[in-house]
């Protein structure tokens, strides 16, 4: 049976996965959430009630976020790229940097264009504000973290690197990594013409004009 994945060609999640799927190759069936595709719709509702993307469908296994989907996918189908080192220590370098990126910069960055999709009362100024300075802090982090380095954890792309691209690639359209920030400005570069990233980058190209705060005309 093929793997399916449930996703989004603009979800920067969906990118997390579709990132170490194209880095091996690995086939799969992409169940495009489109209202073009309204079976798919229900069948990942059913699947996962918070209707969070992407999931991903193996062998009756239904397994849920992307950090585990990657480490499902590079258990289950090894290919060439290893996306989480067997050495242990190296793992640790990996895991954590996947963790922060998903939680300290992609989770601002979402701050930031949910709160463009909310109108009036909704709207959220100090939780965005908040998120901006979170955002701030990250990247100088991040900035010291990566010197010296040409993947997030290291030599190697992996883990750290599927969930770097697509949370840098929309952080800085939402705060600008600013020119201080060289390391992680170049690292952006490097990881967004990786040729599974780019891949990922354009299949989403035809829906920026969706992306709520205006997309930068670049990338
Ligand atoms: N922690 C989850 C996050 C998934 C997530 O938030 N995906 C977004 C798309 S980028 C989503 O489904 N948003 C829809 C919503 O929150 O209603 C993971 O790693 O899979």
């Amino acid at each position: 049976m093929t793997i399916q994945l449930f996703a989004h060609p603009f979800s920067s999640y969906c990118w997390k996965a579709l990132i170490a799927l194209y880095e091996n190759g690995t086939p799969f069936d992409y169940r495009p959430l489109d209202p073009d595709h309204p079976d798919n719709g229900s069948e990942w509702a059913t699947l996962w009630p918070l209707r969070k993307m992407p999931v991903l469908v193996d062998e009756g296994q239904t397994i849920l976020e992307t950090s585990v989907i990657i480490e499902y996918l590079d258990g289950t189908y090894p290919g060439p790229a290893r996306l989480i080192p067997a050495d242990p220590a190296a793992a640790i370098e990996v895991r954590m940097l996947d963790r922060i990126f998903d939680n300290y910069v992609m989770t601002p960055m979402m701050k930031h264009v949910s709160d463009a999709m909310r109108v009036g009362d909704a709207k959220d100024p100090s939780g965005v504000a908040d998120a901006g300075v979170m955002l701030d802090g990250i990247y100088a982090w991040l900035d010291s973290r990566l010197a010296g380095r040409a993947w997030a954890a290291g030599d190697t792309f992996g883990l750290a690197d599927c969930a770097g691209a697509p949370a840098l690639f929309y952080a800085d359209w939402v705060r600008p990594i600013s020119a201080e920030h060289g390391v992680l400005r170049d690292y952006r570069a490097r990881v967004l013409a990786r040729p599974s990233v780019a891949r990922a980058v354009e299949e989403a190209r035809p829906y920026r004009a969706f992306f709520p705060l205006g997309a930068p005309d670049r990338d």
